[in-house]
């Protein structure tokens, strides 16, 4: 439950994926695994505080799908967890394998990610994609009729539903309807590539709240709205700025500092970062944490470390930089593609500098659980997180928050939502492979003096801009939207 107009109510977090995804074992039992990614990681922790129910597709691939019944189960029924933590319920929602090639795949992972993260040349325009993805957004604003109750608060997540609004607000015209949109909003040039432009703002128009990480996108998106009031008018429709009820608001995500903080200063976690350290066998560890995502630019980090050995070849055997990444998309080629280029550079890398038992980079895909992320963490001098661009990026306070022992340089691209709030970085272009080079060399150089006080500026900062500071707001946001609007 969360507290707000001074009475209890249930919060209901609508997103595509749910935080585990389900599968079923040789026997015929359901067997629950915890996925991986930004999202989880943000909405985890205030929905076990809240008490809350998390709707999403559970992975579970359907040959049909009947008009379901959707049910609740409790996640202590199949997650160890901490009792101090609480719990929280979810309710899945099933897709067909043709609605996850064209809803999730097509135009969810292909058109609107590529385009609103500016890779225009990626996304591809198909009708039969943004059918499919209307009618699973319809699907989801049924299920979200069948589990709740007006009073409610109903928070959809995230550009695969950003048609649920206009869904749900037709089904439950007085519903408060709230929505986060965890990716950039692109420029006005950038929108109007997608022919269902008018669509996807009517739905935002259809919430109460609409959040944004960052102050960019939002101006972004008041440029859109402008545009379109204009086109109205044009067409005799009446709708002025005054007219738009919707509360549209900044508020950067973030993460829970004092859990990471805390699993930071527990003797076993210093212990492994201790091993790694020494396994590694270098003065310095470098790290990247990433989804495998084209958005990331981990082939350009890559590429960078590559020319910083170039440039510095007495930097051989003093640094170990270790890049783990975590699968995700496996489906969509162009990340299967991806996947690919980053193998034959990583091994191109290592074959050319490698020398005796000391090779410059470890690549690790796959899942590590969240104890051995801390402790990779707190083992890394330096983090890498070079994306080309990122809505927010989570993996950079991350990194700030498992430093409790004041040392560790972020270099952090400029194109991360971040880079408004964490000011003490080295700040990078992503898209220079020099740039990236000198920075990587920078920050392996910096005083141990000047790295500290950045440091602390930088835990000081994201221990008070945490996840439940980021609730708050976005909770005062429906507040206010509530008193506007009354
Ligand atoms: P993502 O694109 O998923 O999130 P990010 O914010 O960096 O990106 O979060 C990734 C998360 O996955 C981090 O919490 C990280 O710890 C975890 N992770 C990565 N690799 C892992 C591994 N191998 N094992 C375990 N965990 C791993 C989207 C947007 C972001 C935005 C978030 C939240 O793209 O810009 O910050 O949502 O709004």
């Amino acid at each position: 439950m969360v507290f707000l107009k001074g009475k209890e109510r249930r919060l209901i977090v609508v997103s595509n994926r749910l935080p585990f995804y389900k599968h079923i074992d040789e026997n015929g039992n359901d067997v629950w695994k915890k996925g991986a990614g930004g999202l989880i990681t943000a909405m985890e922790p205030i929905l076990r505080k809240a008490n809350g129910v998390w709707l999403g597709w559970d992975g579970v691939v359907t040959s049909d799908v009947a008009e379901q019944k959707v049910d609740l189960i409790n996640v202590s029924e199949f997650c160890m967890q901490d009792e101090n933590e609480g719990s929280y319920s979810i309710a899945c929602i099933e897709l067909t394998s043709e609605e996850v090639d064209k809803y999730y795949n097509a135009f969810s992972n292909g058109t609107l990610w590529a385009l609103f993260h500016y890779f225009f040349e990626k996304s591809f325009i198909d009708y039969s994609a943004w059918r499919s993805y209307c009618k699973v957004n319809e699907r989801f604003a049924k299920a979200i009729c069948e589990i709740s109750q007006e009073d409610d608060i109903i928070w959809i997540q995230d550009f695969h539903l950003f048609m649920v609004p206009y869904y749900l607000r037709k089904l439950r015209p007085k519903q408060e309807i709230h929505f986060f949109l965890h990716i950039p909003f692109p420029h006005i040039d950038i929108f109007s590539i997608l022919p269902w432009q008018r669509q996807i703002l009517e739905s935002l128009l259809c919430c109460d709240t609409c959040g944004m990480h960052h102050k960019q996108y939002l101006r972004n998106f008041n440029d859109t709205i402008i545009h379109y009031i204009r086109e109205m008018k044009s067409e005799n429709k009446m709708i002025r700025k005054e007219d738009i009820k919707t509360f549209f608001y900044v508020n950067p995500i973030s993460i829970d500092f004092d859990k990471i903080d805390r699993t930071s200063r527990r003797p076993e976690v210093i212990k492994r970062k201790e091993e790694i350290l020494q396994q590694s066998g270098c003065p310095d560890l470098i790290l990247g944490v990433d989804r495998i995502d084209y958005s990331k630019g981990i082939r350009e980090r890559l590429l960078g470390l590559e020319m910083m050995l170039e440039i510095y070849p007495e930097m051989k055997e003093q640094f170990f930089y270790y890049q783990l990444v975590v699968p995700s998309r496996e489906d969509v080629t162009s990340y299967a593609v991806l996947k690919k280029e980053i193998d034959e550079v990583v091994g191109r890398i290592n074959g050319r500098f490698s020398t005796g038992l000391w090779a410059p980079i470890h690549y690790n895909y796959g899942f590590v659980s969240f104890e051995e992320l801390v402790a990779l963490y707190l083992a890394a001098g330096v983090a890498l997180v070079t994306p080309l661009r990122d809505g927010m990026n989570l993996v950079c306070k991350e990194y700030i928050a498992a430093h409790s022992d004041n040392e560790g340089v972020l270099v952090l691209s400029k194109f991360a939502g971040a880079i408004a709030e964490i000011k003490n970085c080295v700040p990078v272009n992503p898209y220079s492979i020099e740039d990236i080079a000198n920075a990587i060399y920078n920050a392996l150089h910096m005083p141990k003096p000047i790295m500290r006080s950045k440091m602390c500026k930088m835990r000081s900062n994201i221990r008070t801009h945490n996840i439940d500071t980021w609730l708050q707001n976005c909770l005062s946001n429906f507040q206010r939207a509530k008193d506007q609007n009354t």
